[in-house]
């Protein structure tokens, strides 16, 4: 028998992503596949083609619902790349993967990349500009795919300068709010959308907490809730630790946010998360574990 959701919460829902629908009944793991050299947990090693699909298929077997792919590292002070560089990157892993079962979704902000990703078998855009990016928004009305809008203050080069609200959530919720709106009057049904406050964008250790506490606020929108905490430094923060022993604290923070109405999870490890997940799912009891 299906309980009623506590009061407050918003009803298990659904993601449709080019024309699939995802049960969100029990939270969904996406699992991080960097291509990039440069990408600041990784250290490069899944730079090659052959390494991302080896990391990709550990990431399935541990039991990753979603693989986000993506090209360019968003961390302050990344260097920039190309286009026509990112989408050397991405394509390949992504057309190699495609069809596999698994939805790919792809980590970018370039309209280009996001159309060469969808050409070849991406499920998802996950856009941590929120699709501000002229010709973003086009790119994805064009097509049916799931679409992640993410919050970010400023621009990843000097976001972690000086983050500044006089409500972070009330102010993240509301850009949010209008985001789902633009892409509405585009023609992207919020069926089609999650919502990510970003944590780490822009925003202070207590920035990033007070989001997490209030995550629920974030569910009210009506949208899924993504929350990618993963080895991020607000963990480093609070824990002293290098981002390769994070993740204890990586796992911990998944299962708060699920705690707090998260839907889908975006992580590196996604073995230790499943784990996590596992004990909560047990909590939850009648019918709802898998
Ligand atoms: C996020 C992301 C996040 C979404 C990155 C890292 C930095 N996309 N891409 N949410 N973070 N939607 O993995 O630590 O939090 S890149």
């Amino acid at each position: 028998m299906k309980r009623d959701p506590a009061p407050g919460r918003p009803a298990a829902a659904t993601w449709t992503v080019r024309g699939r629908t995802l049960s969100l009944a029990r939270p969904l793991i996406m699992g991080v596949v960097n291509v990039t050299p440069d990408s600041f947990s990784d250290g490069g090693r899944h730079s090659t083609l052959g390494a991302a699909l080896a990391h990709a298929l550990r990431l399935i077997e541990e039991g990753a619902d979603i693989l986000d792919i993506g090209g360019e590292s968003t961390r302050p002070g990344a260097a920039e790349v190309s286009q026509t560089e990112e989408i050397d990157r991405v394509v390949p892993v992504i057309a190699a993967l495609a069809g596999g079962g698994v939805p790919l979704s792809v980590d970018t902000s370039k309209p280009e990349v996001m159309r060469a990703a969808l050409a070849a078998g991406a499920a998802i855009v996950n856009d941590v500009y929120a699709l501000r990016t002229p010709g973003a928004l086009e790119a994805v009305a064009t097509s049916d795919c799931g679409v992640v809008l993410m919050h970010m203050q400023g621009v990843p080069r000097t976001m972690q300068v000086a983050p500044h609200y006089e409500d972070v959530v009330a102010e993240v919720a509301a850009f949010l709010r209008e985001r789902v709106a633009v892409l509405g009057a585009a023609g992207v049904t919020p069926d089609r959308v999650a919502l990510d406050p970003g944590f780490g964008f822009g925003k202070t250790v207590e920035h990033n907490f007070t989001l997490l506490r209030e995550l629920p606020r974030l569910g009210a929108l009506g949208c899924p809730v993504l929350a990618g905490l993963s080895r991020k430094s607000m963990l480093g923060a609070v824990t002293g630790r290098a981002v390769g022993e994070r993740v204890t604290a990586s796992v911990v923070g998944a299962v708060l946010a699920v705690e707090r109405g998260a839907r889908v999870l975006r992580v590196h490890d996604v073995g230790a998360t499943r784990d996590g997940l596992r004990v909560w799912e047990a909590m939850q009891g009648e019918g709802e574990t898998k």
